[in-house]
């Protein structure tokens, strides 16, 4: 089956209907690839200096390289694409809000064999959210072409809507090919896995994920990002990166402080928890 693709002229709206009925969207050529090459010039060091994985499903021929708002300003700006805040927005659109949940680069050597077709949700302890209850909207921006030879993540299409913890073999999945600069979004609930590299070229994917702001992140911002760089970037990044309320009262600082202020040492007399009314409103109004 080929699997569906997007224009690079694709609104949020068309990005997010495409991942609520096939459970993923791949919107091809979002950005240059000078883009992403700029980013792994970035990270170039960091890349270089990160070990193969310790285990089968992280890649025994796989380098996962986080930390990417505090090692690459490019990064930055891809975490907080227009078109990825606008489709994440309106696939978790249940919630108050999202969160960013990990930022990382999945370098896949040669001769790497498939990953085991997985949930990304399934790290949250294995938890069975309602079916249709979307807690992650993901990414992976091609840095590379991803082809089905050099290890393009393996999708089963529709599957967020399927059973719990299924298992499946590797020509029941399909290859997400698409060109340097795309994106496939996917929700934690599509099974999917790294495919196996049998080319003699490094396959790399910039993995950046969102999940709902009432569960804890994968790749803790908070120590990832010293404290003194997080006070120079914008208030709107360091909020998706968790130094926000989550959902109404969800980690505050001491006397009922914003996350942000106690970060930039703004003190103000008129802390609390904000507005309990609006936060029940909000949820009688969104169900329905
Ligand atoms: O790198 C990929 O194509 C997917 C990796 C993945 O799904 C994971 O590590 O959870
Ligand atoms: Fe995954």
């Amino acid at each position: 089956m080929a699997l569906e693709r997007l224009p690079s002229s694709a609104n949020p709206a068309d990005v997010a209907a495409a991942i609520g009925r096939d459970g993923y969207a791949i919107v091809e050529r979002v950005v240059a690839p000078e883009v992403l090459d700029r980013a792994r010039a970035e990270l170039q060091p960091h890349l270089d200096a990160t070990p193969f994985g310790p285990d089968d499903f992280a890649g025994r021929r796989t380098r996962r390289t986080g930390g990417l708002i505090a090692r690459s300003a490019t990064c930055r700006d891809i975490v907080m694409h227009p078109l990825v805040l606008g489709a994440v927005g309106q696939v978790l659109g249940h919630v108050t809000s999202f969160q960013l949940h990990l930022t990382q680069v999945i370098a896949i050597g040669p001769g790497e064999p498939a990953q085991t077709i997985h949930r990304d949700q399934w790290a949250f302890d294995f938890f069975p959210f309602p079916k249709g209850y979307e807690v992650q909207c993901n990414t992976i921006w091609a840095m590379t072409d991803f082809t089905d030879a050099n290890g393009a993540t393996r999708i089963v299409p529709g599957s967020h809507r399927f059973e719990d913890r299924r298992e499946f073999t590797y020509d029941q999945t399909e290859p997400a090919e698409m060109p340097a600069g795309s994106v496939l979004f996917y929700t934690g609930a599509l099974y999917h896995g790294a495919g196996a590299n049998r080319s003699d070229r490094v396959r790399s994917g910039l993995n950046v994920t969102y999940s709902v702001s009432w569960l804890r992140q994968e790749e803790n911002q908070y120590l990832s990002v010293p404290a003194e760089l997080a006070r120079t970037l914008p208030d709107e990044l360091l909020r998706l990166m968790g130094y926000a309320r989550g959902a109404y009262a969800l980690g505050y600082v001491d006397d009922l402080r914003d996350p942000l202020d106690a970060l930039r040492g703004v003190v103000k007399n008129d802390i609390g928890l904000g507005d309990l009314d609006a936060a029940t409103a909000r949820v009688r109004q969104r169900a329905g």
